[in-house]
């Protein structure tokens, strides 16, 4: 076939041109690109790899840092709001730098029983990818509750860790807490024989990353846990939880004693309802609860981002929104938690 050369090279010659403007002539999309400086600004980058000092949790250069954080409600309950619209908005707007998934192991189809477990380890491998997006940090969180005492499903809890320790040892933004709330008359020394070997399933291969470990009664006894901490490892913390219309000052006397004996605490979840997450909520004691963390400098996790209508839920049940949340969109919960 006989090609016509002299129409083609022009055409070449066109393109070739179009594209040496386009190149000069800056765009609106490169003057619109966040600066280094912006990029430079995210928690993560700001902090790096956090380490436990004492009783204090402090970034990479030694200063003393706190996570304000967020807790989805479960993954497999919710799994829409595991997404980087919501992430990106809680950064932006609500000056949040750490999400929380949480991952049932017993209630509603978890991850013990007869959930999809193939499916949720996607939602916490998206839910970390999002979060190390945006540069922040990211706790994965083994949440027992209805299970009570957490050797129950231990050896999942290991081969679990093990694997999400191995996908993330490289991670600097990764926590891992392993037993959401002991309960039903689970010991400390029940917690703690559990603890030694998630630890260590862990460190097997993720030498640094921050491990939190549950305390008995719903994680309320860290006064406990100061008497007898884990030996031989660092980086772990213990965590307490509250509800701001249950728990009051003796309570955060709890905490205050735990602290004082040099126990690493972090305040994984709380709510500012009551401990069944709904009935009132308490603005005035939960304020009292915020500053009282913020004088210890200990971190805190709000528990939780949906819609579900009872009073800790963070949006309003009429809200179908799953990120770029507005005021109008939050429950009094969620509005409290933001200003704050
Ligand atoms: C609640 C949820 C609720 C769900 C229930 C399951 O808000 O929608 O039906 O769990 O039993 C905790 C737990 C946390 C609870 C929360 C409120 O860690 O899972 O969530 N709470 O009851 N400890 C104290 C309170």
């Amino acid at each position: 076939m006989k090609m016509n050369v002299k129409p083609f090279v022009r055409r070449l010659l066109c393109t070739f041109l179009v594209l040496a403007l386009a190149a000069a002539v800056p765009t609106q999309t490169a003057a619109a690109a966040p600066s280094k400086s912006a990029k430079a600004q995210t928690p993560l980058k700001k902090n790096g790899r956090l380490k436990v000092k004492k009783a204090s949790l402090v970034n990479s250069k030694d200063k003393s840092v706190t996570l304000k954080g967020v807790s989805t409600h479960g993954i497999n309950w919710f799994p829409e709001y595991v997404n980087p619209d919501a992430f990106k908005t809680l950064r932006d707007n609500w000056g949040v730098n750490c999400i929380r998934l949480a991952m049932y192991t017993e209630e509603y189809n978890g991850y013990c029983s007869g959930g999809n477990r193939k499916e949720l380890k996607s939602l916490i491998d998206k839910g970390v990818k999002y979060a190390t997006d945006l540069g922040m940090y990211v706790i994965i969180d083994w949440h027992i509750l209805s299970d009570g005492n957490p050797n129950k499903n231990k050896k999942q809890a290991v081969s679990f860790f093990k694997e999400m320790a191995k996908k993330y040892k490289k991670h600097k933004n990764v926590l891992y807490e392993i037993c959401n709330e002991p309960n039903g008359g689970t010991q400390w020394k029940d917690v703690k024989s559990y603890a030694k070997s998630v630890i260590k399933a862990i460190r097997t291969y993720d030498k640094k990353n921050i491990i939190l470990v549950g305390t008995p009664t719903w994680s309320q006894d860290v006064d406990t846990a100061a008497d007898s901490p884990i030996k031989g490892y660092k980086n772990l913390m213990y965590t307490f939880h509250f509800y701001a219309a249950t728990h009051k000052d003796t309570y955060r006397k709890k905490v205050e004693q735990a602290v004082n004996k040099g126990l690493p605490v972090f305040v994984s979840e709380f709510g500012i309802s009551e401990s069944s997450g709904s009935g009132s909520i308490n603005k005035s004691e939960a304020t009292k609860w915020i500053k009282f963390l913020k004088r210890r400098k200990i971190s805190y996790v709000c528990w939780n981002l949906s819609n579900k209508d009872e009073s800790c839920s963070l949006l309003k049940s009429s809200c179908k929104k799953n990120g770029g949340f507005k005021s109008s969109d939050l429950s009094a919960a969620g509005k409290w938690f933001k200003k704050m």
